[in-house]
């Protein structure tokens, strides 16, 4: 396995793509996807697009879907829900199909659909991941943060630096890119404090100036959830 980790979408080569694109957005995209498929979603639909989202999902019946959008942390007008995780009840999401749009986690996930496997990461999920990455041993492996409109997210880092610092430990032959080494330092350093992390990056801020310090307890709490969000055609997990 050659591990490569990119810390936004807009890092990654344009000219190949991975055998497994492993896609992170710690606050709080793919933390939410990880826990509304825990609670027994039918299956989660990502959209980059919020206007496709509302098309798409109107095909459904309203009783079988939810509808979950976020913009600048915020949960956008006539969706049911924004994008915290901790919505995301088995009573409320049970045998629903979640489609969700949210300003960065979409727009990665859309990046590397076309990779043959594409799993999504977060805190809450990492072990899940990686047990799957060890006994599928996929050639190349791209962990690709999500960041925040272009720029990098530290959250997404250390992730992608707990993900592979688990993998490392199985092989010392992976590394394909200094990304990965620079992830790993990040996560050893906070690896005892991730909480304490969350409160001082910038998203972290942002969402506390929403109320958003209970998901950040939420998405600091690693391999919470045994569960791994596969891609089952391009967007639906
Ligand atoms: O950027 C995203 O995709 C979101 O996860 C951001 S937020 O945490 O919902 O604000």
């Amino acid at each position: 396995m050659k591990l490569f980790v990119y810390h936004t979408p807009e890092l990654t080569p344009t000219d190949c793509l991975p055998d497994c694109a492993v896609v992170v957005d710690v606050l709080r995209a793919t933390t939410t996807i990880a826990t509304a498929l825990n609670a027994g979603a039918e299956a989660v639909q990502a959209f980059k697009d919020l206007d496709e989202l509302m098309n798409k999902s109107a095909a459904w019946l309203p009783e079988k879907r939810l509808r979950a959008g976020e913009r600048g942390g915020q949960k956008v007008e006539n969706c049911d829900l924004g994008n915290s995780p901790l919505d995301c009840t088995p009573k409320l999401v049970g045998g629903k199909r979640l489609f969700i749009s949210t300003t960065n986690g979409t727009r990665a996930l859309q990046r590397v659909e076309q990779a043959p496997t594409v799993i999504t990461a977060a805190i809450v999920n990492r072990q899940a991941a990686v047990n799957y990455l060890l006994k599928n041993q996929p050639e190349t492996v791209w962990i690709v943060g999500s960041g925040w409109e272009g720029s990098y997210s530290l959250e997404d880092t250390a992730c992608a630096g707990a993900i592979a610092m688990s993998l490392l430990n199985q092989s010392s032959d992976l590394v394909g890119n200094d990304e990965v080494i620079a992830a790993i330092a990040l996560y050893t350093q906070w690896q005892d404090n991730l909480l304490k992390m969350f409160h001082q990056c910038s998203h972290g801020q942002r969402l506390l100036k929403l109320d958003g310090d209970e998901d950040l307890k939420y998405c600091a709490t690693i391999d919470l959830l045994d569960v791994l969000p596969i891609q089952k055609e391009p967007g639906v997990f």
